[in-house]
């Protein structure tokens, strides 16, 4: 592997309702994927995340088992219900403890804490007076940043606010296959206008505490499925939703041109004050999570039906023609995160913050041994490749400060349930034990070597 520099941090990430479980427990309050999870027919396995991974009363052995992988960080998430229970008013006290009892883990084994505020767990209670499709929500979300920033500062270098706020909205308000499950098409972009909102005003209340602001997106490289103008055109209007629609705000400080959409640019519900507090909140580091490029291709107006992959858009998304695919059919293209990295610099030049990779990993049909332990080469060459390809960025001159697998722990993969393992650490749901699969000793190997190859 070839060498990062020595201020390179290594991570491994969780996400709230996806491991803690304890959905109940110290004074929690429901959230949209509580509700979402208990409605027939939403979750592939009819399961739910009310225990989940069980790390609210497992949180001291996930630690550990941080710590035996020897990263430099921990992001994890907060459950805003956990907060605040109704998505307003005082801090429920059980909840800050339990997060209490996880950064004074985290310290005692001298791994930073990178906490993401927002990773889709809404409080049901404003979902019920329109969640982020009210503008008030963005103002609730301030007040509950505000009582994060207060307890954590001086404890955590960077707080983020929202993780993949577009895949928030496209899943959960658009298309409904996550929760608040809303089919709403392009009538959920208030939505995204509204998280963004959300995020300047939480950025104002961290930085006036003194903490660094990061956001995390979800980016895929899109490419045009042949050089055919309809196929070019189709793959830079996926692009922009995907990529820029959420991004350009932050970094530029307007809107991105949705034309191609037939939408308006300057919609009734971005208020004149708007943009100006979201560019306030440009972050100070940028989280990049990647799974996959996207191919576009344009419509054969012949065809009869769109590919199940086109989400009603006006246009067919595909994966990626040759590339072989994860468990989840996701196509494998480690060059992608190169070159998204690089796509990033190339538009964003002095406006980018220096980037976190957030999220990278795969899920892989485990078949453990009679031991228990998962061989999982396919995971080990996944993260392999990635790991390199991000190399090639960093050489490129890309500013990236570090890279977090995607995931510690088997999870509530959202809708699929617990159908998709991205662990590199096995979870048996039944008994909730842990067990190490081997890419899990693959990067620990990896971060050692870097340490001691980086101590000269
Ligand atoms: O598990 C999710 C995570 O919550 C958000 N990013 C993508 C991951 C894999 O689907």
């Amino acid at each position: 592997m070839p060498r990062f520099p020595a201020a390179f941090r290594w991570g491994a990430g969780t996400s709230s309702y996806q491991v803690e479980g304890g959905v109940h427990e110290g004074g929690r309050g429901e959230s949209v994927w509580d509700r979402f999870a208990h409605t027939e027919g939403t979750i592939l396995d009819a399961s739910t995340g009310d225990e989940a991974c069980d790390s609210y009363h497992r949180y001291a052995e996930d630690v550990r088992l941080l710590a035996e992988l020897g990263v430099d960080v921990y992001r994890f998430s907060v459950a805003w219900p956990r907060i605040q229970p109704e998505g307003t008013g005082p801090a429920v006290k059980a909840g800050l403890d339990y997060y209490d009892r996880l950064l004074d883990g985290l310290a005692e084994r001298g791994i930073a804490a990178v906490p993401t505020l927002y990773h889709w767990d809404l409080p049901q209670a404003l979902e019920d007076q329109g969640g982020w499709l009210s503008r008030e929500t963005a103002y609730r979300f301030a007040e509950y940043a505000a009582i994060m920033a207060d307890f954590f500062a001086g404890r955590v270098e960077t707080v983020h606010t929202l993780n993949e706020p577009f895949i928030h909205l496209a899943l959960g308000y658009a298309l409904g296959t996550h929760a608040p499950g809303r089919t709403l098409g392009f009538e959920a972009l208030p939505g995204a206008h509204h998280q963004l909102l959300g995020h300047g005003l939480a950025a104002a209340e961290l930085r006036a505490r003194g903490l660094r602001v990061g956001l995390a997106h979800n980016y895929t490289p899109v490419r045009a499925a042949s050089s055919a103008p309809a196929d070019i055109a189709a793959a830079h209007a996926y692009d922009v939703l995907h990529n820029r629609v959420l991004t350009d705000p932050l970094l530029l400080g307007r809107y991105a041109d949705l034309s191609f959409f037939g939408l308006d640019d300057a919609p009734e519900y971005v208020h004149p004050e708007d943009l100006g507090i979201i560019a306030a909140g440009r972050p100070d580091e940028l989280g990049v999570n990647y799974y996959n490029p996207t191919t576009a291709a344009g419509l054969d107006p012949l065809a009869s039906s769109n590919s199940p992959l086109s989400f009603g858009l006006p246009f067919e998304l595909r994966g990626v023609e040759g590339a072989e695919v994860t468990a989840f059919g996701w196509p494998i293209v480690p060059d992608g995160l190169r070159e998204i990295l690089v796509t990033l610099k190339d538009r964003y030049g002095d406006a980018l913050p220096p980037i976190l990779v957030t999220e990278n990993g795969c899920s892989t049909v485990d078949a453990p041994d009679p031991d228990g332990v998962v061989h999982d080469e396919a995971r080990i060459a996944f993260l392999d490749g990635h790991i390199r390809a991000l190399h090639e960025a960093v050489e490129a001159g890309v500013d990236v400060a570090g890279y977090v697998v995607w995931t510690l722990l088997d999870n509530f993969e959202w809708d699929q349930g617990y159908q998709q393992r991205f662990g590199i650490v096995r979870v048996d749901f039944d008994t909730f034990a842990r067990t190490p699969k081997d890419s899990f000793h693959w990067l620990r190997a990896l971060i050692a070597e870097h340490r001691t190859g980086s101590a000269d």
